[in-house]
C-alpha cells in the first residue's frame, strides 16, 4: 500500500515517501507527483536551523476587488550568493516544503558554482502556507496551479524589488508537479524567469493515466520477466477470492487487515486492491533514489527486493508471496496492520480541518487532480499486472470528497482547459530543460524528446522519479552523474547569454 506521486500516501505510511521536494503525505490509493518534503517524524530535525520566513500574498490573484491576504512560507540559503549572481528559486509542491532542500540537493552544488542565492517557496494550501481557515470546498476554490504561479510571480517581483535582485537572472527549479510549475512559470512569466529546470515534469494533463502502471510493469519486466507474471497471478487469485465471502477471514489474516474485510460497495474492493498494488507503484517510482537526507524510510525496498519476494517459491503460491510482500511493507513502515477500508479514507479526506489527516496534502492534491489534471492511475490498460481500480473508481472519489460531478465528460473539460492554458507538449518558449528517468512512471506524461535546442530533454536511463535532484553519491550510475553535469553545462551556457 505504498502509493507514489504521482500518488498520495496513506496515514498508515504518512512518513513513508517524499516527493521530489514536498513532504511525505499519502493516502492509500492516491499518489501525488512530488519531490521535496518534510515528514512528520523527521521534519523537526532535518533542515533544523533553517529559518522560516513569511511573505504576504493575495488570496485571489485574479480578482482585484478581493483584497484578502495570507502569509506564505519560504526559505533562504544565501551562503553561496555572490553580487550579481543568479537567483535559484525552488518551487514547492503538493506537500509541506522540506527545509532539508536548503542544505542538500544538486541545485546547491550548482548554486556554489554560479554564486547563486537559493530560495524555496512553499505552495499555497500545503504545509504551513494556509490561505484559508480550513479546507472546505468553498475555500479550495483558491487552490490551483494558476494561483500558485501567480504567487510565484508576485514573490519573484516583490522579493527582487526589496532585495535589489531585479536585474539578476532568476532560474526556477522543481521536480514532478513543481517541475511542471517550473516549466509553466517560464512559459507564462518569461519576463520574470530566465530559465527553468523541470525535472520529471508531467506537462500534459490527462484524465485517465493507465500508462503509469504500464511503466511499473515494464520496470518489473526489466528486473525479471517472471516477476510481473507472478504479480498478475497473485492479483488474479485475489480477485477470484473476493467473489467468495467465505475467503474473507483468510484474506483478512493473510494481509493483516486492521478489521475484517468488508466489501459493501465497488469502492471498497477497488480501494483494497489499489492499496496492495500501491506497494509496487511507490517502490518503482522512487527506486533507489537517494532520499535518506529527507528522512525517507523504506528506501532499501527496491524493485529487486519486490521481485525477490515475488519469485521466492519457499513462500508458497504467488498469492502468498504477494501477502508476504504486503507484510514486509507493513513491517518496514512499523505498522501492525493494514487499514484498507475506503470508509476510513473517506472520513479522512472529507475532514476539512487543518488538523485532519487529509490536510497533510491528500485532500488538497486530490482536489487538484479533480479540478485540473486528472492523472488517474487506473488499471485500464491490458499491459500491466493489476486489476480492479478502473477510471470510474477514481472519478467517484471526486464526487465523494468534494461533491463534484463524477461524469467523465466533466473531467475531460477541466483537463482540456488545463492543456489550453499551458499548451501541453507545445511549449512555446526557450531555456527549459526536462530531465526524466526511464523508470519513472510519471514521465509517461513528460517530455520525451527535445522540442528545440533551447528546450532540451535529458533522458536518464535506469533512474526513477526526480533522481537528478537528489544529492550525488558514489554509487550513482554514470548516466545520472552525466545528467547532472549536462544540466550544469546548460546553465552555464544560458547564464552567459
Ligand atoms: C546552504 O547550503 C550549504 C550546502 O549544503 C550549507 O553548508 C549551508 O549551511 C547552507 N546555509 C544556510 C544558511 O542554510
Ligand atoms: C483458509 O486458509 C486455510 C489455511 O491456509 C485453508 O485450509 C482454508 O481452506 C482456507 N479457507 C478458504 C475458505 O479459503
Ligand atoms: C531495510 O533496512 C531496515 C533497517 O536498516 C532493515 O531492518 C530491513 O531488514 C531492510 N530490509 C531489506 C529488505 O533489506
Ligand atoms: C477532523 O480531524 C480532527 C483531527 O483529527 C478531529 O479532531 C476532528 O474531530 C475531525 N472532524 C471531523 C468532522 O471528523
Ligand atoms: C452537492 O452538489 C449538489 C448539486 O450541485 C447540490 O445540490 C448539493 O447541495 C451539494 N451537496 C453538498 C453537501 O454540498
Ligand atoms: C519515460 C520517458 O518518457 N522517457 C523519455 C525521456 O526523454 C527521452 C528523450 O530525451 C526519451 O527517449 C524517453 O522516452
Amino acid at each position: 500500500m505504498l502509493a507514489p506521486d504521482c500518488r498520495i500516501l496513506s496515514l498508515l505510511f504518512l512518513v513513508a515517501l517524499l516527493f521530489c521536494t514536498s513532504s511525505a503525505w499519502r493516502f492509500k490509493g492516491f499518489r501525488r507527483f512530488g519531490t521535496l518534503g518534510a515528514d512528520g517524524r523527521h521534519g523537526g530535525e532535518i533542515g533544523a536551523g533553517v529559518e522560516e520566513l513569511w511573505f504576504s500574498q493575495r488570496l485571489d490573484h485574479f480578482n482585484g476587488a478581493d483584497a484578502r491576504v495570507w502569509k506564505q512560507r519560504y526559505f533562504v540559503n544565501d551562503s553561496f550568493h555572490a553580487p550579481g549572481g543568479p537567483v535559484f528559486l525552488m518551487i514547492g509542491g503538493e506537500g509541506a516544503a522540506n527545509p532539508a532542500w536548503m542544505q542538500y540537493g544538486s541545485w546547491l552544488s550548482y548554486a556554489r558554482k554560479f554564486g547563486a542565492l537559493c530560495l524555496m517557496l512553499e505552495h499555497r494550501f500545503y504545509g504551513k502556507s494556509r490561505p484559508t481557515e480550513d479546507l472546505s470546498v468553498k475555500n479550495l476554490h483558491f487552490l490551483s496551479s494558476r494561483q500558485a504561479l501567480a504567487d510565484l510571480a508576485h514573490f519573484r517581483t516583490a522579493f527582487a524589488r526589496t532585495q535589489g535582485l531585479t536585474n539578476n537572472k532568476w532560474v526556477a527549479f522543481g521536480g514532478s508537479y513543481p517541475g511542471s510549475l517550473a516549466a509553466w512559470f517560464r512559459l507564462k512569466y518569461p519576463h520574470l524567469v530566465y530559465a527553468s529546470i523541470a525535472t520529471s515534469a508531467p506537462i500534459l494533463a490527462q484524465v485517465n493515466f493507465p500508462e503509469y502502471l504500464e511503466v511499473v510493469w515494464r520496470s518489473l519486466v526489466a528486473e525479471n520477466p517472471e516477476c510481473p507474471k507472478m504479480v498478475k497471478q497473485a492479483s488474479d487469485t485475489l480477485i477470484q477470492m473476493l467473489q467468495d465471502p467465505h475467503t474473507y477471514d483468510n484474506i483478512t489474516k493473510d494481509f493483516r487487515l486492521c478489521s475484517r474485510l468488508q466489501l459493501g460497495s465497488p469502492m471498497d474492493s477497488a480501494y483494497f486492491l489499489e492499496s496492495l498494488a500501491g506497494n509496487f507503484m511507490d517502490v518503482v517510482q522512487y527506486n533507489e533514489d537517494n532520499r535518506e537526507f529527507e528522512g525517507a524510510i523504506g528506501t532499501n525496498i527496491t524493485i529487486k527486493v519486490l521481485c525477490e519476494v515475488m519469485l521466492d517459491t519457499s513462500l508458497g503460491s504467488p498469492y502468498s508471496r504477494y501477502a508476504s510482500l504486503a507484510g514486509l511493507m507493513l513491517q518496514t513502515f512499523s505498522q501492525t496492520c493494514l487499514d484498507a477500508q475506503y470508509s476510513t479514507t473517506l472520513q479522512e479526506m472529507t475532514n476539512t480541518s487543518w488538523s485532519g489527516a487529509g490536510a497533510a496534502g491528500g485532500r488538497q492534491w486530490v482536489y487538484q487532480t479533480c479540478t485540473e489534471f486528472g492523472f488517474y492511475q487506473s488499471t485500464d490498460s491490458p499491459n500491466q499486472p493489476f486489476t480492479g481500480f478502473p477510471l470510474p473508481y477514481h472519478l467517484q472519489q471526486c464526487s465523494d470528497f468534494y461533491n463534484l460531478s463524477a461524469s467523465e465528460s466533466a473531467f475531460e473539460d477541466v483537463v482540456q482547459q488545463t492543456n489550453e492554458e499551458y499548451g501541453g507538449y507545445s511549449v512555446k518558449t526557450t531555456r527549459i530543460v526536462f530531465p526524466n528517468g526511464s523508470i519513472d512512471p510519471c514521465d509517461a506524461l513528460g517530455m520525451t524528446s527535445d522540442l528545440s535546442d533551447d528546450l532540451p530533454a535529458i533522458f536518464i536511463k535506469g533512474t526513477a522519479h526526480c533522481a537528478n535532484m537528489y544529492p550525488a553519491r558514489p554509487q550513482d550510475p554514470p548516466q545520472l552523474s552525466q545528467a547532472r553535469e549536462h544540466i550544469y553545462v546548460l546553465l552555464q551556457k544560458w547564464l552567459k547569454e
